[in-house]
């Protein structure tokens, strides 16, 4: 593997942000694809991360600064990702659901979509039934999706579901559901119209939806 690569692949943990800035545009000028950058670098980093947290060789400090390096990363990415200033293939709406601080996997998903030229209105983290409804009825959207990366919240998918119904706008707008510990069987349980693993194959299962 590319040096740099493998470098910022080790910085994450160290949270070395101004390094791995330096490195990721070092990367990019000299022509290596930012898909690349994303997957063997700073993806490689967090899944180490993760790993070591899981071990207990790591701790939350560290996750954190990880975490807002990625981030940080990820928008110096994100024009060389998302290619298109066309936002004409319709608009979606995503946040992370109440209780849930995650948010690099719904990053991802909204870079992914962007490239393939959704509009997407970002929410935030820990956002509430309510405000996803409301933003459901100012928005319109076609597609409205919810993130969640813990056991213990993931379950307020279905109360945002339940609280469309309650509103009387669950026929107007499709739900896809996705996060680390959701599967499909999930998804079907509490009614949503669409998962996928990933951020690609959620982009790519729009396109096929949405046309
Ligand atoms: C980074 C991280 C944190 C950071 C988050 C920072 C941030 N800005 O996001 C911090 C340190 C804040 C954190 C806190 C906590 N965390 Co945490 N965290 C992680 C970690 C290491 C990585 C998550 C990540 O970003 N992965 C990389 C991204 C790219 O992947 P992703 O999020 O899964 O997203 C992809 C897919 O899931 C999918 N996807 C995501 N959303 C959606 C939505 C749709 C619609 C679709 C279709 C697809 C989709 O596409 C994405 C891209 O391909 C995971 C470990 C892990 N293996 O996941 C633990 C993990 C999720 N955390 C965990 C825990 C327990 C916590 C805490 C409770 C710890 C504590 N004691 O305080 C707190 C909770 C805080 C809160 N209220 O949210 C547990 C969850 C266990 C569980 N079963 O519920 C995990 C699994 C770690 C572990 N092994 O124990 N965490």
């Amino acid at each position: 593997m590319n040096e740099n690569i493998a470098q910022i692949r080790e910085l994450l943990i160290k949270g070395k942000m101004n390094e791995i800035n330096a490195l990721v545009k070092e990367e990019l000028e000299k022509g290596t694809a930012a898909e690349v950058i994303l997957n063997d670098g700073l993806l490689a980093g967090m899944d180490d991360i993760a790993r070591k947290w899981a071990e207990g060789t790591a701790f939350i400090p560290e996750v954190l600064i990880g975490a807002r390096c990625m981030n940080m990363a990820i928008d110096i990415l994100e024009p060389h990702l998302v290619k298109t200033e066309d936002s004409s293939r319709g608009t979606v709406v995503m946040g992370t659901v109440q209780g849930d601080l995650h948010d690099i996997g719904k990053n991802l998903c909204i870079l992914m979509m962007k490239a393939k030229s959704f509009n997407v209105i970002d929410l935030g983290v820990d956002v509430s039934a309510e405000k996803f409804v409301e933003a459901v009825k100012q928005y319109e959207p076609m597609v409205l999706c919810l993130s969640s990366l813990l056991t213990t919240t993931m379950g307020n998918m279905k109360v945002v579901i339940d609280a469309l119904k309650e509103a009387g706008i669950r026929g107007k707008v499709k739900v896809a559901v996705g996060g680390a510990p959701v599967t499909q069987d999930f998804a079907d349980e509490i009614g949503a119209d669409l998962y996928t693993e990933d951020a690609v194959q959620l982009a790519d299962a729009l396109v096929a939806y949405c046309g």
